[in-house]
């Protein structure tokens, strides 16, 4: 379900872009940017650096050159920066309390009976939030019904298959364009993964669910609830969670601290994880003012106070510091793996498709040709049978018919021999009979006729 609310906030100092854009106009900004320019100035003077850049300043008013950021944070936000946060944790543990108590707000929530589904459920819903003129779109991302069934080893499926569809949504999109930021983005940028504030360590489905999730987003474990523990109880429970996500080879979002303007807090944000929060809808008055708090017999806990709970500082790291990391870090990270897989696979499919459609067409014209040729073709294998028993035969005759005829060659050949040897006897004889008749008048036989 995609719902459109316009909500006009009272000031929640969400976006880091107004970050730069005030750093330029505030003290602590104006002394940094006086040491920036003696930097400037040293380096200067440096006659290698003076080699490569000479800095020239313009004269003032200046030319225009300081307008940058605003340029560059009217263009975001006419481009529709849209920020999209996903709750997950089991029913009744808080994600629809901890949503309103961050951008002090009401959303929709209509899970009142999320526990009776027979599956995770993943409800969508964007609103476009407004402070100061900066307007973002926001959406928040329910999933109901989480840890509600008694089979649950596939409860992460429902939301995997959430954030791949959001994923194949911007493929979809930036195919068709070549501009980036006119993509309509609802990818899944931050993953609260709200945990019970009771317990020692994470459950099997915590970790299984957190296991399939960590790749897909940033993923960042938080414990709600955290006034129903003591102190001592929630830097335990702190300790063995981070323990078990650490055994379990679970890459959890950390905080960037490579920019140095907010690597500090950034580092300390990181010692703290996971954020140990308190959330409500109820306001109590607490000297002169309203706050949100949760009001027990034994005292007040303000959610905005610093020393009651993590939740500012998760409202800060989300929010102010590190907003647009985590679109950066969803685009450059989780969607370029997403994206490069998906397209592989694509083209698998495609080539599968490809080959089963060449094989479609060639059992087609084997089918036409068989149809059309078949009788025929039938003609011409009797033919060809035919023709080979005779040339079968022929050749058997031949065979017979060469032998006959050597026999024959032979019987010539032995004739002859013969006649040659008569022909001897009888010239050897007549010319006895004339030696007879003149000399010696031996009698000569004639040899036998061999056959
Ligand atoms: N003690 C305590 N109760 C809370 C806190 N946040 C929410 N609750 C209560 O827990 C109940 C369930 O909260 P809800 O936000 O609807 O949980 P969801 O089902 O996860 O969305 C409500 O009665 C809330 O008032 C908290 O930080 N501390
Ligand atoms: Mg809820």
């Amino acid at each position: 379900m995609i719902s459109h609310i316009y909500l006009r906030l009272p000031r929640v100092s969400f976006l880091v872009l107004t970050h730069i854009y005030t750093n330029t106009s505030s003290s602590s900004g104006a002394e940094e940017t006086d040491a920036k320019q003696t930097d400037t100035e040293e380096k200067a003077e440096d006659p290698v650096y003076a080699d490569i850049v000479r800095v020239l300043r313009p004269a003032d008013p200046g030319v225009g050159i300081e307008w940058l950021a605003q340029q560059y944070v009217r263009r975001v936000v006419a481009d529709h920066y849209s920020f999209n946060v996903m709750l997950l944790g089991q029913t009744g543990v808080g994600k629809s309390t901890l949503i309103d108590s961050l951008f002090r707000a009401h959303f929709l929530d209509d899970s009142t009976r999320s526990h009776r589904l027979s599956r995770v459920e993943v409800v969508a819903n964007r609103y476009e939030l407004c402070e100061n003129d900066v307007r973002i779109d926001l959406g928040v991302i329910e999933c109901r019904g989480f840890d509600d069934q008694l089979t649950k080893d596939k409860s992460y499926e429902p939301i995997v298959d959430y954030i791949n569809k959001q994923m194949d949504i911007y493929l979809e999109e930036e195919l068709k364009t070549t501009h980036r930021d006119k993509c309509k983005d609802t990818r899944v940028h931050v993953c609260l993964y709200l945990i019970s504030p009771v317990g020692h360590g994470l459950k099997a489905i915590d970790l299984v669910t957190m296991k399939e999730l960590y790749a897909k987003c940033n993923l960042i474990p938080v414990i709600a609830k955290s006034d129903l523990i003591t102190e001592q109880e929630m830097h335990d429970r702190k300790r063995k969670i981070m323990a078990d996500i650490e055994d379990n080879g679970i890459a959890i979002y950390r905080f960037p601290i490579d920019d140095l303007e907010v690597a500090a807090i950034n580092a300390k944000s990181n010692a703290k994880l996971p954020f140990a929060v308190v959330a409500s809808n109820d306001f109590v008055t607490v000297g002169q003012r309203e706050v949100r708090a949760r009001q027990y017999p034994w005292g007040t806990v303000e959610v905005e106070n610093e020393s009651h709970s993590d939740f500012t500082r998760l409202r800060d790291m989300l929010l102010r510091v590190n907003m647009n990391h985590l679109k950066e870090t969803t685009h450059s990270q989780h969607y370029e793996l997403y994206r490069s897989e998906r397209l592989d696979q694509l083209l698998i499919e495609t080539q599968t498709k490809h080959y089963s459609e060449l094989n479609r067409i060639e059992s087609e014209l084997v089918a036409k040709y068989k149809a059309k040729f078949g009788a025929k073709d039938q003609e011409l294998k009797n033919m060809e049978r035919e023709l080979h028993l005779k040339s079968e035969k022929w050749k058997k005759m031949f065979i017979e018919n060469r032998d006959q005829l050597e026999l024959s060659r032979q019987e010539l050949e032995e004739s002859i021999i013969n006649l040659n040897m008569r022909k001897q006897w009888f010239k050897v004889k007549m010319e006895g009979n004339v030696d007879k008749d003149g000399k010696d008048g031996k009698n000569h036989k004639s040899p036998k006729h061999k056959k």
